[in-house]
C-alpha cells in the first residue's frame, strides 16, 4: 500500500490549514494533495475582493509567506497602504505591497466574469504552489459574529477590534444558498483520505461544512477522515479559538473540537498533551494518534503529516484484515 494515499483532500482554513498543507506536500507525492479554502472571511478593501485564508495557502506552499507572521508575502511593504492612509482611507488591514498584486488581479478577474475557483487555480499554478486550491465556493458567504455591538463583519471583528468584543453566536450569511463548488466536490468524490486541519472549527472549518453539498460528500464518502485538533493543553497554538470556545460554552478539549465533526471523522489527531481525552474519543468510536501536533517549522509540520499518513494507513490496512 506504498502508493496510498494517491489523492488527499484537506478542509482548511488561513494559518494553521497552511502549515498542515505544506507538511503534507512534503510528505506526499506531487499532485497528491488538493485543499478546500474556507472563503468566510473574504472582505472588500477599496474595491478589491481579499481572500485572506485561500492567500495564506497559496504563499504558504509557494514559500512566499511572512513566516513570523503567518499571513502576508515575506519582505513586503506597505507603500500603497501608507498612501491610502494619507489620503484618509481606513488602512487598519495590513495589505502589503506585493499582496495587493494578487488583490487587483483577483478583482480584475473577477469583473470580468471569471469564477473564483478558476481564478484561484491559476494563482496557485502560477504563483508555484505544490497543491491545488480549492474555495468551498464561487458563491459568496460571510461569517458574521454577534458580539454585545450586534452582528460584526468578520475582518474589522478580527483584525479592526483584535477579536473584541467576546462573540456571542457566529453565522455563514449565505451558506444556504451558495453551491459548492464542482472542483471541491470532484477533489473529495476522487479522494482517499479526508483530513480536516488543525484550524479553527468555527470559524474556518464550520463556514465550508455549512455548505450543505460539501457537507453531506464528507459525510457520505467511504474513505477514512481525521480531524487534527486545533489546541494544545485547552490552548490554541494562534488565535482566538480556546475563548470563543469558553465564550460560547463549548469547553476548551481537543475532544469537544471533535464532537463538532460528529459523523464526519473516523479518526483524530490530538498532542500528547491532551492524551488523557484518548479515552473519551475511542468511547465515541473514534481511533486516535496522541502525538507532538505543534508546527513550529516545515520539517515539524512534515513529519506531523508523515505520521497521520501511515497512522491513516495502518488504521486502513487493520480495517481490511478485520
Ligand atoms: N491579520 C492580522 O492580524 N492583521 C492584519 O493586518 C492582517 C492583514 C492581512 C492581509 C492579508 C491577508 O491575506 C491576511 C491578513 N491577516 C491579518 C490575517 C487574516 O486576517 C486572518 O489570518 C484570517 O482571516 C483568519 O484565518
Amino acid at each position: 500500500m506504498a502508493n496510498w494515499p494517491r489523492h488527499v483532500v484537506m478542509i482548511a482554513g488561513g494559518v494553521g490549514g497552511a502549515r498542515m498543507a505544506e507538511g503534507l506536500t512534503r510528505a506526499l507525492p506531487e499532485g497528491a494533495l488538493s485543499v478546500i479554502a474556507n472563503i468566510g472571511d473574504d472582505e472588500e478593501f477599496y474595491g478589491l475582493r481579499v481572500c485572506p485564508d485561500i492567500d495564506t495557502l497559496i504563499y504558504t506552499l509557494s514559500d512566499r509567506i511572512d513566516r513570523k507572521q503567518g499571513w502576508g508575502v515575506a519582505d513586503d511593504t506597505v507603500k500603497a497602504l501608507d498612501i491610502l492612509a494619507t489620503l484618509g482611507a481606513p488602512a487598519w488591514m495590513k495589505l502589503g505591497d506585493a499582496d495587493f498584486g494578487l488583490h487587483i488581479w483577483r478583482s480584475w478577474r473577477l469583473a470580468a466574469g471569471d469564477g473564483l475557483t478558476e481564478i484561484t487555480r491559476e494563482a496557485a499554478r502560477r504563483l508555484g504552489a505544490r497543491a491545488a486550491v480549492l474555495p468551498a465556493s464561487d458563491d459568496r458567504l460571510r461569517t458574521k459574529l454577534l458580539t454585545q455591538e450586534g452582528w460584526m463583519d468578520f475582518q474589522p471583528w478580527f483584525v479592526g477590534r483584535r477579536c473584541e468584543p467576546p462573540v456571542r453566536a457566529l453565522r455563514y450569511d449565505g451558506a444556504d444558498s451558495a453551491a459548492a463548488s464542482p472542483a471541491a466536490l470532484a477533489a473529495i468524490a476522487a479522494a482517499d483520505l479526508i483530513v480536516f486541519a488543525p484550524s479553527n472549527p468555527l470559524l474556518s472549518i464550520e463556514p465550508i461544512l455549512a455548505i450543505a453539498g460539501l457537507r453531506q460528500a464528507i459525510a457520505t464518502a467511504h474513505v477514512p477522515r481525521i480531524g487534527v485538533s486545533p489546541l494544545i493543553g485547552g490552548k490554541a497554538v494562534k488565535g482566538p479559538l480556546a475563548r470563543m470556545m469558553t465564550g460560547l460554552g463549548l469547553g476548551t478539549s481537543a475532544a469537544g473540537v471533535a464532537e463538532r465533526y460528529h459523523g464526519l471523522i473516523d479518526g483524530f489527531v490530538l498532542d500528547a498533551a491532551d492524551a488523557h481525552e484518548s479515552e473519551a474519543l475511542l468511547a465515541r468510536g473514534l481511533s486516535v494518534l496522541a502525538t507532538d501536533i505543534l508546527m513550529r517549522d516545515p520539517a515539524d509540520a512534515q513529519r506531523l503529516g508523515a505520521e497521520l499518513l501511515a497512522w491513516a494507513s495502518h488504521g486502513r490496512k487493520r480495517k481490511a484484515a478485520s
